[in-house]
């Protein structure tokens, strides 16, 4: 038998392609140069820095698996979730930065857009000159998107969209809003819009006092009779399988990112551990720190393993949405454990920013409740096991 590697318990690099490594390699150096440095005082401040967009773009991070005729790189979902493993070791708002942009902006144009709106967006999106969001939770409609209030009234020429949405990752600096809205003239079906800044009645105000994802901002969209024209709706999507075609994706891509910041606060903890001395030996040297890693590398590995292979049944077209419930519920769930134990580990230094523990910590709590909580996820996957379906 081989010799056991701690940091590759089951030679996961070597499941990958050489096209993989060299994506994994080129964002985490980009991660680890440019977004480590700056994390801290944006977390401290609630600052968002709109050029690390366009920097994204130019290192080739946004629309992974978009075709490269629009811009993107056509690369695998294996890469996808490789860059946001990457991304996420920094920090949970960058990737959330990425992934909205990616996932549910620059896809559902690519999946359900004209041909225009192909041309007119994408590039400008993946090059992170424009910024991008996508609206569908609401005040009164979260875990339920089909109660929304947003619709779309036949207008003349197009269509007049009204109504609120909350909780809009990105949308105080977007460009580009891609909104889900009851459309009368359609049976009330949901269908997408795409607006853009500027556009009469359309506002975005910021959502403050966030303690969360504070790196990445966070607003509302106001829609007060917004007129757009006919090429506004995206045409070959209806109904709620629009979102989640969406949102399939990104919860896809957020099962590897979370990972990323468990593997952070794990090897922090093993650091610290080796590092510091309590009664005459490394912590690291006692047997509930040693049970608390073991716990935390297992975790991690068994996530890996799993992620990668909903990663290659999706590249083969053969991924079901309940794979993806189980692994962004289970991902989510083990990171956000392994960042609080972590954070025990570190005594009193776990709670200062400079260890960034906590950041972790407090940002993976969003993050298991974002893309559908937890416990909405179970109930996904409980409606696959016995075919009853438990949410009303
Ligand atoms: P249900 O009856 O289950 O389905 C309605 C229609 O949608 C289809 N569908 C899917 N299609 C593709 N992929 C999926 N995963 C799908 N799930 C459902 C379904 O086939 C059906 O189609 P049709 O043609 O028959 O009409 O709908 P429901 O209302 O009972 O759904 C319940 C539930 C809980 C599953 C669902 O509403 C849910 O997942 N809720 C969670 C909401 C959520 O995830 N919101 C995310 C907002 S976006 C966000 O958080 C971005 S954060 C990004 C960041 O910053 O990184
Ligand atoms: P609720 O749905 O009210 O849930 C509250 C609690 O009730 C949860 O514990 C939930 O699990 C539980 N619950 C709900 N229904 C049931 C049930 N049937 N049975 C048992 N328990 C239940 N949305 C977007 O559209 N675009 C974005 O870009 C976006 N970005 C976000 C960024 C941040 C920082 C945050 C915090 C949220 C973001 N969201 C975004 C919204 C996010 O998707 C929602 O917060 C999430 O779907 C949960 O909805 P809710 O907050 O209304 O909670």
């Amino acid at each position: 038998l081989n010799r056991f590697n701690w940091e590759d318990p089951f030679s996961f690099d070597a499941q990958l392609s050489e096209e993989e490594r060299m994506m994994r390699d080129a964002a985490k150096a980009y991660a680890q140069d440019k977004l480590q440095p700056r994390v801290i005082a944006a977390y401290r401040d609630e600052q968002t820095d709109a050029d690390i967009f366009r920097e994204m773009g130019a290192m080739g991070l946004l629309g992974v698996t978009i075709p490269e005729e629009y811009g993107g790189l056509g690369g695998s979902y294996v890469s996808y979730g490789l860059v946001a493993r990457e991304v996420e070791r920094v920090d949970s708002g960058y990737r959330s930065m990425m992934s909205v942009q990616s996932s549910l902006v620059m896809y559902p144009i690519y999946a359900y857009g004209s041909e225009e709106q192909r041309q007119k967006y994408l590039p400008k999106l993946a090059s992170g000159e424009w910024i991008g969001c996508f609206g569908l939770t609401e005040p009164d409609a979260g875990s339920d998107p089909s109660a929304m209030k947003t619709t779309a009234k036949k207008t003349a020429t197009g269509y007049m969209i009204s109504g609120a949405k909350m909780w809009i990752s990105n949308s105080p600096i977007a460009d580009v809003f891609v909104v889900w809205a009851k459309s009368e003239a359609h049976g009330g079906k949901i269908r997408g819009f795409v607006l853009e800044k500027g556009m009469k009645g359309l506002s975005a105000p910021k959502v403050g006092g966030k303690l969360s994802l504070r790196a990445s901002i966070t607003g509302e969209i106001v829609m007060d009779g917004v007129e757009v024209g006919e090429d506004a709706l995206l045409p070959n999507v209806e109904g709620l399988k629009g979102p989640f075609g969406c949102l399939n994706r990104a919860r896809y891509g957020i099962s590897w990112g979370v990972l990323g910041a468990a593997e952070f606060c794990m090897h922090a903890a093993r650091q610290y551990g080796l590092d510091r001395k309590q009664f005459g030996k490394p912590l690291a040297q006692t047997q509930l720190q040693q049970v608390k890693l073991a716990n935390m590398l297992t975790e991690i590995s068994l996530g890996l393993q799993a992620s990668l292979r909903v990663g290659r049944l999706l590249d083969e077209a053969q991924a079901a949405p309940e794979m993806i419930s189980i692994i962004k519920r289970n991902n989510c769930g083990k990171a956000l454990d392994i960042a609080r134990m972590s954070r025990d580990m570190h005594g009193g230094n776990g709670i200062s920013e400079e260890y960034q523990i906590m950041r972790h910590m407090v940002n993976l709590e969003t993050v298991n409740t974002y893309e559908g909580t937890h416990d909405v996820h179970a109930l996904i996957i409980g409606r696959a096991i016995t075919g009853l379906q438990a949410f009303f």
